[in-house]
């Protein structure tokens, strides 16, 4: 096992690595840039050393500064949380090459993964299945066009280095075509340096489920069900559950099947997650992401299981100790994102948070570096605390969630635990009846 974890992250994911490693004994490393100086997660390790100023570019993605802090400080591991360096296949190539250990998959994977066309291809060629469209690649407007014929429109044009949503275009019909074609690789160049298209059949109903994955080293694959998260707005997800409110158990063992027996055959490890368009009782995966999603709480509250000392367990080489028919799911987890902004306009507003009084009671969690006199600086990602339920069903999860939000004061900054309450209270939310689209028309609506 690791002596010494240094963490590539900050805020609430820096914290929740830090508790994990405290409880395996493991010594922390926290980074920070000059921003942070007073950030929970500094005053929590059992050291911390600045890497630069605030921008993110010059501190939490500044490689050399974060190798370096990993030397001095003797660390033999990096976990590099959500977002930031964690998709960075360079970068877990030189954590391996300075003879640290990365937590997370091989680079390879990494790789693989991040590029959508080769993800796809591997995750096809191993069974798993996927939206109807190209076969890789589009290499020209005319094989768009025979592909969109053969699927029928509407389509959609994907960027192979997109994800997130970034350079993708609809074409409603034939017309509109070599329009979406043109601006989806523009865009895709401008963005990524990659102009690689490829085209889909667009779902224009889908839920958007997604599984969580665990790997050790020895060949060992389970899975901890799926989360839906199909309430986004504009690709930032607001409210996440585990399980989905119309995936059956007999449904979950089969996806669930067919991503382990895949990530099996893939020799994938660590955690992962693998997206899914849901429409009309179908999987289709779109994305697979090689890190700990910001989301992962649902999960561990419906398997009681702590994924973020599995992914240091498995990172150490130890074996998993437990197969599939060890894991249970037990009752219904609903997360809240509670962000630092506007709940009506989305308007970060950054500033000094005055009182603190998070929730709790039974089946409560909450994930967050806030404290009163904190100021929550500008640079960074809006989101401050994840609030967390856990009750034996659905109902239940939703009204102690209601229970919570209530009971949940902050001040100084506008939050958007107000729209939480007005979402809780929807009859649509309640019969758990909403797709990828129904957050959006929700605040359009101004319920
Ligand atoms: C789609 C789709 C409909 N049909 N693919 C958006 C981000 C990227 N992860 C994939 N996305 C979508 N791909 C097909 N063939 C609709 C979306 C989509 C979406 C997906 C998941 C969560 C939220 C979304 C919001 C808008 C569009």
């Amino acid at each position: 096992m690791f002596d010494k974890i240094l963490i590539a992250n900050r805020g609430e994911i820096a914290l929740r690595i830090l508790r994990a490693c405290r409880e395996l004994g493991i010594r922390t490393v926290a980074v920070h840039s000059t921003a942070d100086a007073e950030a929970m997660h500094v005053r929590l390790a059992d050291e911390s050393v600045c890497i630069g100023p605030p921008a993110s570019r010059d501190s939490y993605l500044n490689v050399p500064a974060i190798l370096t802090a990993a030397t001095l400080s003797g660390a033999d591991a990096i976990h590099p949380g959500y977002g930031f360096l964690s998709e960075n296949a360079s970068f877990a190539e030189a954590v391996e090459a300075h003879g640290l250990t990365f937590i997370g998959p091989t680079a390879d994977h990494i790789r693989m993964m991040g590029d959508k066309i080769t993800a796809k291809a591997a995750m096809t060629s191993l069974g798993v299945p996927l939206v109807p469209g190209s076969d890789g690649a589009l290499p020209d407007l005319d094989t768009a066009r025979e592909v969109a014929a053969r699927v029928g429109y509407p389509v959609l044009i994907k960027a192979a280095a997109g994800g997130g949503g970034r350079g993708m275009k609809v074409a409603q019909a034939a017309e509109e075509l070599e329009e979406a074609w043109r601006v989806a690789r523009t865009e895709a160049k401008a963005a990524f340096g990659n102009d690689e298209v490829y085209l889909e059949k667009y779902l224009d109903k889908p839920r958007h489920i997604e599984l969580q994955i665990l790997a050790d080293t020895h060949g060992e694959v389970v899975h901890f069900g799926e989360r839906d998260c199909s309430l986004q707005r504009r690709h930032q997800k607001l409210l996440e559950e585990a399980g989905s409110p119309v995936l059956s158990a007999a449904e979950r063992d089969r996806i669930g099947e067919v991503a382990t027996s895949a990530l099996k055959k893939l020799g994938y490890r660590n955690a992962g997650t693998l997206e899914f368009l849901y429409q009309d009782g179908q999987f289709a995966f779109i994305e697979m992401n090689t890190r700990l999603q910001v989301e992962h709480p649902v999960t561990e509250m419906v398997c009681n299981v702590d994924l973020v000392r599995e992914q240091i367990r498995v990172a150490a080489g130890q074996k998993l100790g437990y197969g599939q028919k060890d894991i249970r799911f037990e009752g219904h987890a609903i997360e809240c994102r509670i962000n630092a902004e506007d709940p009506d306009t989305f308007m970060p507003t950054p500033g000094k948070v005055t009182v603190f009084h998070p929730p709790g009671g039974l089946g409560v969690r909450i994930d967050s570096a806030l404290y009163a006199g904190y100021a929550v600086p500008p640079y960074y990602d809006s989101m401050v605390a994840k609030l967390i339920v856990h009750a034996p069903t659905r109902n239940e999860a939703i009204a102690r969630m209601q229970r919570a939000l209530e009971e949940f004061v902050i001040t100084g900054i506008k939050t958007v635990i107000p729209l939480h309450q007005r979402i809780l209270a929807d009859e649509g939310f309640r019969r758990g009846d909403y797709t990828i689209h129904w957050l959006e028309q929700f605040v359009a609506r101004g319920h």
